[in-house]
């Protein structure tokens, strides 16, 4: 039985009549209740991939990714993370950068950032954690690579270490150098790195890196690709040993590494990596990347779903990476980057209390726990049912886990699979806005079409007349009727009418096209 907020509610003041701890732990008892991914430990895969809640996680690996919203799915519709772009230098050459820009392991290609010293950095760090309570985690991912640029990195660390306890520390890097870092990545308490593998076997890695750069020397082709991923899979093992939490990035380059990256997968799960993040190759011309200029196309959204899917059997995978950049703040789906710029920190006041964040992140938490005790009740409604239909859904938000943005604001759209198994989010879709200036873009609505094709229908908390028409034209019916309601919960009850549709002859089932993944760089507003 679908209950909106409003009937859950006596739920959850029911706990939340208690003390905010007491109410927490009241609504996670009820979870743990209603757990129904299958229970898993910590080294094995979770039947719902990065979204694995802590039910299926070991208490220990389950503190590390609670509150990380790269490393768990259900944590990024919450916690916020923040980068420090202190790392200008690299040392290998990708096919699909272009060193005017950030690094396109983590970055969308054509995106800048403003560099910073550590002390710069360190600032910055406090004036975004006083701003945003709900900004957990601090990164090192660029604009180069940070272990090419070790000395910045690691004083960056030590001065947020010293000045933003509560704040966890993050790493991403290409890998050449990690053997060298590891024990100074665990002495400054780093506990999440991520390494791009893009392969395993020399060969496809010399379709991807034409050069390194390796104690004072560089290497070319095959030679270089060996070395590259000798030293990548040396350093996840040792990462490993040290129980910090590793999780590998792939770009998906069509031809050229889709299908081995099977392989890849299977490789760094046998050295312990805790995540995969398989992302898609981003190759317009205008970015001026060797993949660019030589036409080297990206998936479709289909196909990226299509590989994700085939490693799930795996382990874990994320499916909610933004490809953001090396300056980013905010939630994933968001970019405040533009509100902390150099110049405006000068104006911005720091007040950095650890009790004011951690009260701040209490109250997320109940948000967060009711969330997942109205999805799981909702989801024993399909108990009994045995259909084999999916369909996948769009959904207007601007976070929380819930319906409430208008399709007109969109900026991104989240999408969920849809079956007997309940609401799986299944990646994103960046698309340009609909609304602009108070009217409604007709070439814009054509991309936001093409980027949600695959989908059924989109959840909106308010959509206008013109683009609910041309919507419907194109298949894809506008659902406002759970405005403001929680994600999963709203999705699933939509589910099960749906198959109550089918059953009644309403409707017909209809299985829809491909999507595209959209290739221009994303601008904050
Ligand atoms: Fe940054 Fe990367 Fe840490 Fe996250 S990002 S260093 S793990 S805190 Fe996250 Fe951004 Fe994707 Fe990276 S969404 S690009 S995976
Ligand atoms: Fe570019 Fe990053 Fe590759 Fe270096 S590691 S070439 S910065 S994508």
């Amino acid at each position: 039985m679908y209950m909106n907020t409003m009937q859950l509610l006596p739920v959850i003041q029911e706990a939340g009549a208690a003390p905010a701890a007491d109410a927490l732990s009241g609504l996670l008892q009820k979870v743990v209740e209603h757990k129904g991914c299958g229970t898993h430990g910590a080294s094995g895969k979770a039947s719902c991939g990065s979204a694995a809640g802590q039910g299926d996680l070991s208490p220990e690996i389950w503190e590390k990714v609670k509150n990380h919203p790269c490393y768990s799915e259900e944590a990024h519709h919450h916690y916020a993370r923040m980068h420090v772009a202190v790392a200008p230098a690299c040392n290998i050459q990708c096919n699909y950068c272009n060193r005017k820009y950030d690094c396109a392991n983590e970055s969308r290609p054509g995106v800048v950032s403003e560099k910073l010293t550590p002390e710069q950095a360190a600032k910055k760090v406090l004036a975004v954690a006083s701003t945003i309570p709900q900004m957990t985690v601090l990164g090192i991912a660029g604009p180069g690579d940070p272990l090419a640029n070790p000395a910045k990195t690691f004083k960056t660390f030590e001065l947020i270490s010293r000045t933003a306890p509560d704040i966890k520390l993050c790493l991403s890097t290409n890998g050449l150098m990690l053997p060298d870092h590891v024990d100074e990545i665990k002495r400054f308490n780093v506990d999440h790195v991520t390494i791009t593998v893009n392969m395993v076997d020399p060969e496809i890695g010399a379709k991807i890196y034409p050069w390194i750069f390796y104690k004072h020397k560089r290497y070319t082709g095959i030679e270089a690709a060996k070395i590259l991923t000798e030293r990548q899979m040396q350093g996840l093992e040792m990462l490993t040993e040290r129980g910090i939490l590793c999780k590998v990035n792939s770009v998906m380059i069509p031809g050229v590494n889709d299908k081995h990256l099977v392989e890849v997968n299977r490789a760094v799960k046998g050295r312990g990596a805790f995540l995969h993040n398989i992302m898609p190759l981003i190759s317009a011309p205008e970015h001026g990347t060797v993949f660019g200029l030589t036409g080297q196309r990206g998936p479709t959204a289909q196909e990226l779903k299509a590989l994700q899917d085939s490693c799930e059997g795996e382990m874990n995978m994320m499916r909610h990476c933004r490809q953001c950049r090396a300056d980013a703040v905010g939630l994933l789906g968001e970019d405040r980057s533009a509100e902390f710029t150099t110049e405006k920190l000068v104006a911005l006041e720091v007040n950095y209390d650890l009790d004011t964040r951690k009260a701040y992140q209490e109250k997320v938490e109940l948000e967060r726990q009711a969330k997942v005790v109205a999805k799981q009740s909702e989801l024993e409604t399909l108990a009994g049912e045995n259909s084999d239909i999916k369909l996948m859904i769009a959904v207007a938000t601007k976070g929380g886990g819930r319906i409430n943005e208008h399709f007109g604001h969109v900026k991104e759209f989240q999408v969920y699979e849809l079956s007997t198994a309940g609401a799986k989010f299944v990646g994103h879709r960046r698309v340009d806005l609909y609304c602009q200036g108070g009217f409604g873009e007709d070439p814009a609505l054509d991309t936001i079409i093409r980027a949600i094709n695959d989908c059924a229908a989109v959840f909106v908390a308010k959509i206008g007349g013109c683009p609910k028409d041309s919507l419907i034209k194109a298949g894809i019916t506008p659902v406002d009727q759970y405005a403001h309601e929680f994600i999963e919960q709203s999705a699933i009850a939509y589910y099960r009418e749906y198959l109550e549709k089918i059953k009644s002859g309403e409707i017909k089932h209809v299985i829809r096209g491909d999507a595209d993944i959209r290739q221009g760089a994303f601008v904050a507003a």
